[in-house]
């Protein structure tokens, strides 16, 4: 056993599209939470693991905090608080806007609570300009006492590093809870259900995507190719037909695309067969949300 290991739980917050996702895959150096220009990306909070000279970093990324109008909404906000329990360190990050949102408000109460090192993580520095990075400082800083402000950009890979040697600090145990070769605990078949969304995402818009989810129904790996069977359901008839498309073109998207993200991922061939059902207002129902793997139990 090396006497100087340590490691810690590093739970990530903010609200939606924040870049709290893509600052997790910079940090990692791998791409394992999805990420898409649409609010409300990230489901399901997301464990990303880090071993590094000796230093083994835990991340939770979790679902963005917003008003929940839905059951999957309560679920997602439930889980990214309940990131907190069990957190070494936090990483709250914003946007330099304006001013801090009514959401961002209830975060900090919340995280005043719990009597953590909060570091504020202000992204998107590289399409900011100065004067609005420096008044985003001044609107915060009176809000609570945080150990640090980190300005970064998590598209462009900068500032990023200064979080992993802050971090680290407050660290407390002296073991590795995973492999140091593990970069998530996500299940092969959830890493290709999510990748599916995320093209879902990326190719339909308003509340096609919010509406969407994938079930793994088959995963079968073979000598040098992994085939997956997936179904997506969406909540109304109407949604089926742009998710497949005229002649079928979008699904045929998804599918590649899909593809191409998961070769790369698991280094060797995927074959991808995509199915479209519809279940109305899944959303809203416990049972369906449970069998989506949106569920504490
Ligand atoms: N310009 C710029 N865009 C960024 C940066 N970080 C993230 N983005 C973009 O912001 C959008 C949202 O990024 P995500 O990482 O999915 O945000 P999130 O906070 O995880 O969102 P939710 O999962 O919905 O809570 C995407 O279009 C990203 O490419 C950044 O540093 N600079
Ligand atoms: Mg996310």
């Amino acid at each position: 056993m090396d006497d100087n290991r340590k490691s810690g739980f590093v739970a990530i917050i903010g609200r939606p599209n924040v870049g709290k996702s893509t600052l997790l895959n910079t940090m990692l150096g791998e791409k394992i939470a999805i990420v898409s220009s649409k609010p409300q990306t990230t489901r399901t909070s997301i464990t990303g693991i880090l071993t590094k000279d000796g230093t083994q970093y835990i991340f939770i990324d979790t679902p963005g905090i917003h008003k929940p109008r839905t059951r999957l909404g309560d679920y997602m906000v439930k889980s990214a608080f309940s990131s907190l329990s069990g957190a070494d360190a936090v990483l709250f990050v914003v946007e330099a806007d304006s001013k801090p949102s009514p959401t961002e408000l209830k975060i900090i109460e919340r995280l005043k609570q719990q009597n953590l090192p909060v570091y504020l993580i202000i992204n998107k520095t590289d399409v900011k300009s100065k004067e609005k990075l420096g008044q985003t400082i001044l609107d915060y800083s009176p809000l609570m006492d945080f150990t640090d402000v980190i300005p970064v950009s998590a598209l462009k890979n900068d500032g990023v590093d200064i979080i992993l040697n802050e971090v680290c600090r407050h660290f407390k145990d002296d073991r590795f809870f995973f492999p140091e070769d593990m970069i998530t605990d996500q299940p092969e078949r959830q890493i290709a259900a999510e990748v599916i969304r995320e093209k879902i995402l990326r190719l339909t818009d308003d509340e096609i995507p919010h509406g969407t989810a994938v079930t793994i129904e088959d995963f079968k790996e073979k000598k040098d190719l992994i085939s997956i069977r997936a179904e997506i359901f969406c909540e109304k008839a109407s949604h089926k037909g742009i998710i497949i498309g005229k002649n079928g073109e979008t699904i045929k998207k998804i599918g590649t695309y899909a593809r191409e993200d998961l070769e790369e991922f698991f280094g060797c061939r995927v074959f991808i067969d995509l199915w479209v059902k519809v279940k109305k207002n899944w959303r809203d129902s416990v049972a369906a949300a449970k069998n989506f793997g949106y569920t504490d139990n």
